[in-house]
């Protein structure tokens, strides 16, 4: 059996990609800032006879990664999939008007806590000569957007260290998938408006967006490749979303 490791278990793409792995005979390694869910999620996959490890901690701190990835039991060291997932937008405003508290969280989220837990997850893979990470971008990382300034920033700077993973990481046999989905109804736009749901439904207002389920569908295709076989960069987008300033509402 294998073992995938996914950052941000606790809602969205990341819960998602919990529940088709566990289908799929992956035993996995969960992790999240909200334990009660982590807990929870751990119930209802258990049902699939797999084994998993729910560690509670947050990406952005180097302490609670290295506690938490840095002494895996033995058995669970053997990681096959990493999913690079955990990320958030806050905030939209021109980037004059950006809050500083903001930037940090989405900075020290997406590019610094997709670092440092890869640091810690990239030795054991070149020790087995092998491994897969996904790194989650996004379309922000391909396209800059009015009001999306410092979240695509940090998105292409996933998109560069996907690339950079790719060459560096080239002579240890470790594959790296770039996934870059556009409009996906899950709590990001919550978390970017701030627990405004008003403001988040309203961004899916009369289009049909793109589901968790369906980036979960994508990560398990590029995982069951054969050996020889690596998707580089995936973009998916709804039907509804040419890119991210046209839309077809209604
Ligand atoms: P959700 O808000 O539903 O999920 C985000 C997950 O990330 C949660 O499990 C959250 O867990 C976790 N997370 C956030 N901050 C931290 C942290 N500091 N430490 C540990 N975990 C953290 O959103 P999505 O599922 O949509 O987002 C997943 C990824 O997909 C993100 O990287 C996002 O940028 C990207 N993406 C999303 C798109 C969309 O339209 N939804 C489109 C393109 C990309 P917890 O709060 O429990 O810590
Ligand atoms: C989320 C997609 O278009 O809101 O990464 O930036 S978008």
């Amino acid at each position: 059996m294998k073992t995938a490791l996914i950052t941000g278990a606790t809602s969205g793409i990341g819960e998602a990609t919990a529940k088709l792995l566990a289908k799929n005979d992956y035993n996995l390694i969960i992790t999240g800032r909200r334990n009660e869910r982590l807990q929870e999620l751990e119930k209802k996959i258990k049902q699939n006879d797999i084994e998993i490890l729910s560690l509670n901690f947050d990406v952005r701190s180097i302490v609670e990664v290295k506690k938490h990835l840095g002494s895996l039991p033995e058995k669970w060291q053997n990681i096959d999939v990493l999913i690079n997932n955990a990320g958030l937008a806050a905030g939209t405003s021109t980037i004059d008007k950006g809050e500083i508290d903001d930037w940090d969280r989405m900075i020290d989220t997406n590019v610094k806590g997709l670092l440092y837990v890869s640091k810690v997850i990239m030795p054991l893979m070149i020790k087995r000569k092998k491994g897969h990470i996904i790194n989650i971008a996004s379309i922000a990382g391909k396209e800059v957007y009015l009001n999306g300034n410092v979240y695509c920033a940090t998105k292409h700077a996933v998109d560069a260290l996907s690339k950079a993973m790719r060459i560096d990481l080239l002579p240890h046999n470790i594959k790296v998938t770039n996934i870059a989905p556009g409009m996906i109804d899950t709590e990001f736009s919550v978390v970017r408006y701030k627990g405004d749901q008003q403001k988040a439904d309203e961004v899916y207002k009369n289009m049909e967006p793109l589901l968790a389920i369906d980036i979960a569908e994508v990560i398990l295709f590029a995982i069951q490749r054969p050996a020889h076989v690596t998707l580089n960069d995936i973009v998916i987008m709804p039907t509804a979303q040419a890119n991210t300033s046209h839309l077809k509402r209604g």
